[in-house]
């Protein structure tokens, strides 16, 4: 099948996981488009079944806001018309399928039908999308998508409480190639980052708001007044700057390593004893589950998705949201020895099993072709 994805490009969860789709979905046979403002950032083009197409927003003194939706739209239509696209897969809500929807009417002006499968990822419903200034155009374009899938049960119910949906949602979880992470060989070059006997948390994310990073720092602290230990911050957000400023105020500045974007994920987790995920929101938890695949035990929030992977007492704990006691009580009792450390690494690494790519990617195509199948319905 011959497939466009709109994603967006950056770092950030929606646009791993469409990266991560396409990617399997052109080594599964299928010719992959990719249509986006930039490169997504774990794309290789050496493939010979990938493609990427750049959106070109042209910028006039007259516009204010820059009309990206105008401009994805258009591309959509030329990219679709000229490689004789069979289907449009659209990852997070906002903008993408609105754009989507107005290509998918565009084309059919010129008798040309494509099915639109949009997939909702979380802060395109929970954050951003219920917004009363998003909200109609966000209920509209889901109801006119040919078919809708959410990243996890919990978003699904959150999206059918917030919007008036009219069809059917589909849970597809997210996926993990597990069998990248037990054959790649990871140098954990631990080391670098800590001393004998000193136990190392991780936390990566965007740092914005909905992440809770102040409880990051503050869990940590709780866990290195018990034991020796260091924190590793990957990523880089508009919370980051007050987090290095909170790691001042509490004394632990010396403790706590600030590594920004890092396209070395696996190598980070690959000496990390435990993840910290204190979400106020989180559609499913893409990170849990990458730190999970890696042999790192999780102390997250109980908030949306995240209990649909982070497993309770076999996988890491959770907590409510903002309860930082005890998320610290429960990271010490998995830190406190070995023996325990590592039956929660085993556990973590075999509940992530479960959401293996190859599990996954095939409900995809399921869908995929059901949509193809019936393209003509809905016209
Ligand atoms: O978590 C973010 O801030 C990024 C965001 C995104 O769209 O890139 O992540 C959302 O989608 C991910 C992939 O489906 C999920 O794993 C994250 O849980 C979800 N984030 C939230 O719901 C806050």
């Amino acid at each position: 099948m011959k497939i466009a994805i709109v994603c967006y490009p950056t770092f950030g969860g929606s646009g791993v996981v469409a990266t991560e789709l396409g990617i399997s979905l052109a080594n599964r046979g299928h010719e992959v488009h990719f249509v986006t403002y930039k490169q997504p950032v774990r794309l290789e083009l050496l493939n010979n079944n990938i493609y990427f197409h750049e959106v070109h927003v042209p910028e006039y003194a007259l516009f204010h806001y820059q009309p990206y939706e105008l401009a994805l739209s258009s591309k959509l239509v030329d990219t679709i018309k000229l490689h004789k696209i069979d289907l449009l897969h659209v990852h997070y809500a906002i903008p993408h399928a609105y754009a989507g929807y107005m290509a998918k009417k565009m084309l059919e002006e010129e008798g040309i039908y494509v099915p639109m499968i949009t997939t909702l990822h979380g802060t395109d419903i929970t954050l951003v999308g219920k917004h009363p200034f998003y909200k109609p155009a966000v209920t509209f374009s889901i109801n006119q998508s040919d078919v809708v899938t959410s990243v996890s049960e919990s978003l699904k119910q959150g999206t059918l409480e917030i919007f008036d949906i009219q069809g059917e949602i589909e849970v597809i979880p997210n996926f993990i190639d597990t069998n990248k992470y037990s054959t790649t060989f990871t140098d954990c070059q631990r080391s670098n980052m800590a001393k004998d006997g000193e136990r190392i948390v991780t936390h990566i994310s965007n740092f914005r708001k909905v992440k809770r990073i102040p409880d990051v720092i503050r869990v940590f602290n709780k866990i290195q007044q018990e034991l020796p230990a260091k924190l590793i911050m990957v990523g880089e957000g508009p919370e980051k700057e007050e987090a290095e400023q909170l790691c001042d105020r509490l004394g632990i500045a010396d403790k706590v390593i600030f590594l920004g974007n890092s396209n070395e994920i696996d190598k980070i987790l690959c000496f990390s004893d435990l993840f910290l995920l204190p979400s106020e929101s989180e559609s499913f938890g893409l990170a849990a589950l990458e730190a999970m695949v890696n042999k790192v035990p999780v102390i997250s929030s109980n908030a949306g998705g995240i209990p649909e992977v982070n497993m309770q007492g076999v996988t890491g704990f959770l907590s409510d949201i903002g309860d930082i006691d005890d998320m610290a009580k429960n990271a010490l009792s998995i830190l406190k020895d070995d023996e325990t450390l590592a039956a929660f690494k085993i556990n973590a690494v075999r509940e992530a099993h479960k959401f293996d790519i190859l599990k996954v990617v095939p409900l995809y195509e399921e869908i995929y072709q059901r949509a193809y199948d019936s393209r003509f319905k809905n016209v």
